[in-house]
């Protein structure tokens, strides 16, 4: 089937003032590059043209300056759902110049089908080979695009050549029924494949494909510093305790990790355990330590909706993609991030934290409660389904001018009900079957920094029963002499007596 050929300008040119768009891809990889370029300049010229111009953007997650970069520097961006983490992007949500609605990554493509984010108008697919039947081989990421590209009313191929057509094979594309017709999804283990290995499209709709050349353009990672060595190191001896234990079967449990250095530090040193056997993984990113632990023959297969692989490492795989190939399976964000597959084949969740409280409320989302960073991402999807869902943050922050522990989390993404282990450079609590005041005792004792223990028993002790003793009145304690001092160890708890 032969489509028509333009370019990213042409296809930005189409685009109009309010319309909606979504891409494919999650993180960086999958994401379409030159046409959101077009579309960012497009609307540089009609803002300086005194008209305006914005769109609403959906995406799977994050993307990278390409599409959130750009377009935000040109204030082009209406509506965002359902994450990101790009700072240009950050500032304009901070001053709601752009309207992001965060949501967990399981749900945007059934909540884009049930209607709730009105119609969406293109859909920009990112591709590695177009077969002769107008079928798609999709990039390094999938995200909601078979949700996106069966509801747009128009779509645009970017044709990537650094794609080696020989990724087909490496995607399990699926679209679910919606209530009352959904059925269980068939995945009994983290290499179960339920789908087809291409995007199937209305050939009809595809007005045009634009030619890119360009590797997705992922950060190579620093080296863990010592704090980070230190979590992964806590966390790692966590799961060889529970393992001999029997806590963990023998056969051992697939993987979740949420990105950044702790959990590339955590990989790597589950990489070198003798006592762990070898694990899948059942993700939604996975980062350049799992091609290390794959050639290690560590990990034996990863399902994800996305490889999140620095420029190099997405080199090494094209070029050694015959060894990887059956091992990496990509899948739309409704399955690599589904709670019914997460809670059945018992994943072990590890994800961030901002700030945890000494109840185990976690903040993944808002710095000081106000102003957001990222989003809950996938973290919320994995951490209500795990077998065992760990999180992790340093003790402090800004060389100790912040506790990462607080009395309560001044922004709560994930409940106490849904966090059994957190981990911190200085040790791990674990929260399974504990009562609130030991649940506090433990973070408190094993996971807060030296500098900040007295003063979060202090915290405790203020409180005048009930079966969560928090002090209303001191709750936000530490966050307010942060804002008003600089550094949460001028805490003063008599002004709340
Ligand atoms: O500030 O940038 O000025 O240095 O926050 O902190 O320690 O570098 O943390 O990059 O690992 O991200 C939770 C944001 C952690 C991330 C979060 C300051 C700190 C620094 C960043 P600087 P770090 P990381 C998988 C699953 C939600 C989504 C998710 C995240 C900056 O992991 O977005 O889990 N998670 N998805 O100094 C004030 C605190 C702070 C603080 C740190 N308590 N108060 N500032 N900082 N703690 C991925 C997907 O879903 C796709």
């Amino acid at each position: 089937m032969a489509f028509n050929h333009i370019t990213a300008q042409e296809a930005a040119e189409m685009i109009k003032n309010g319309d909606s768009i979504g891409l494919s891809g999650f993180t960086a990889p999958g994401a379409p590059k030159f046409i959101t370029e077009a579309i960012a300049a497009k609307a540089v010229a009609e803002h300086e043209a005194g008209r305006p111009f914005k769109i609403n953007l959906f995406t799977g997650a994050s993307t990278s300056d390409h599409v959130d970069g750009v377009l935000s520097r040109a204030n082009a961006i209406n509506m965002r759902a359902p994450y990101q983490n790009v700072p240009d992007l950050r500032k304009r949500i901070n001053c709601h110049d752009v309207h992001y609605f965060d949501r967990h990554l399981s749900e945007m493509a059934q909540e884009m089908r049930y209607g709730f984010y009105g119609k969406l108008d293109y859909a920009i697919i990112e591709a590695a080979d177009i077969t002769p039947d107008g079928e798609v081989i999709l990039g390094c990421g999938v995200g909601n695009i078979p949700t996106f590209a069966m509801l747009a009313d128009k779509i645009f191929i970017e044709l990537n050549a650094k794609l080696p057509k020989s990724l087909l094979g490496m995607h399990d594309v699926v679209l679910l029924q919606d209530p009352p017709r959904r059925r269980e999804i068939g995945i009994y283990s983290a290499d179960d494949r339920i789908g087809s290995p291409v995007l199937k499209i209305d050939p009809s709709k595809v007005i045009g494909v634009v030619a890119t050349d360009s590797y997705d353009g992922v950060k190579p990672f620093t080296e863990p510093d010592e704090v980070s060595k230190q979590i992964g190191a806590n966390v790692v001896s966590f799961l060889i305790s529970e393992y001999r234990s029997g806590r963990l079967p023998k056969e051992f449990l697939p993987l979740q990790s949420g990105v950044g250095n702790v959990a590339n530090a955590v990989l790597y040193d589950l990489g070198e355990s003798s006592v762990l056997p070898t694990f899948k993984m059942y993700t939604e990113v996975i980062q350049d330590a799992v091609l290390e632990l794959m050639k290690k023959g560590k990990c034996t297969f990863a399902s994800t909706c996305s490889m999140t692989f620095s420029d190099k490492v997405e080199e090494e795989l094209f070029g050694n993609i015959d060894f990887f190939h059956d091992k990496i399976l990509m899948r739309p964000a409704e399955i690599s991030n589904n709670p019914e597959v997460i809670r059945r084949i018992g994943v072990i969740a590890m994800n961030t934290a901002l700030e945890a409280d000494i109840f185990g409320g976690v903040n993944s989302t808002h710095v000081l409660g106000t102003k957001m960073m990222n989003g809950i991402g996938g973290s919320g999807d994995f951490t209500r389904n795990a077998y065992l869902s760990i999180f992790s943050c340093p003790s402090v922050t800004k060389g100790g001018l912040i506790s990462n522990i607080v009395p309560m989390v001044a922004h709560a993404d994930h409940s106490e009900h849904s966090v059994d282990i957190v981990v911190t450079d200085q040790g791990i609590a674990d929260l399974r079957h504990l009562d609130p005041v030991d649940r506090a005792k433990a973070i408190i004792d094993n996971c807060a920094h030296p500098d900040y223990r007295p003063l979060l028993h202090e915290y405790l002790n203020l409180g005048k029963g009930g079966q969560t003793p928090h002090s209303l009145k001191a709750a936000f304690a530490f966050h307010t002499a942060f804002s008003e001092t600089g550094d949460m160890r001028n805490v003063n708890f008599g002004k709340y007596i």
